[in-house]
């Protein structure tokens, strides 16, 4: 796993190169968000169970994926599709306090579409849930920290193909 930090030391030990003012930048904007990134997740960690209930009912419940035939009938595939949805919500928030994406690629989306295909786990449906968890949170923690978290949960979403 990378951070914000050990991303531009790295790219700059590559070159052997002191840190270049692009990179410099960079850590500037990351350490002013110092402050925000922490107060977000705390909020985010305090109301995780919140967030994912207003998500669930904005984007999936009352839809034939809770009903006979769909993907989250039985309480087995429900509270399998929830912990799913928590596990975003807790790694897209690790991911926007390290600054970095690849904490999702290497714990989260590796070999996760393959494995929701193999199972039918609907992906346009997973998707809509996360944008609805993205919107959720963005109306929790504020207009700032929604669009960093924002940016995590965008790219699971891409990760999974959509
Ligand atoms: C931390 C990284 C990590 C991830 C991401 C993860 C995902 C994950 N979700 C799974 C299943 C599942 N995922 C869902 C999710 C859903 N179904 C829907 O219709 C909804 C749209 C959606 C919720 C938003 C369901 C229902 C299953 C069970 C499918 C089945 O067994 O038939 C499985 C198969 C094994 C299991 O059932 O536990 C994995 C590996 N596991 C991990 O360790």
């Amino acid at each position: 796993m990378q951070d914000a930090i050990t991303n531009v030391i790295n790219k700059s030990d590559v070159q052997g190169l002191y840190l270049d003012t692009a990179s410099m930048t960079n850590l500037e904007s990351y350490f002013a968000s110092g402050e925000l990134r922490v107060r977000a997740a705390a909020t985010i960690s305090a109301n995780a169970s919140a967030i994912i209930r207003d998500a669930v009912a904005k984007a999936l419940l009352y839809s034939d994926i809770t009903r006979p035939g769909g993907n989250m009938y039985t309480t087995r595939r429900y509270a399998a599709c929830i912990r799913d949805l928590d596990y975003y919500l807790r790694y897209s928030t690790y991911a926007m306090l390290a600054g970095d994406t690849s904490i999702l690629d290497e714990r989260v989306l590796n070999g996760l579409k393959e494995t929701y295909n193999s199972l039918g786990v609907p992906i346009g449906a997973t998707v809509q849930a996360i944008q609805a968890m993205k919107e959720v949170t963005a109306g929790l923690v504020g207009p700032d920290a929604g669009k960093e978290m924002g940016v995590y949960f965008d790219y699971i979403c891409s990760g999974l193909g959509n």
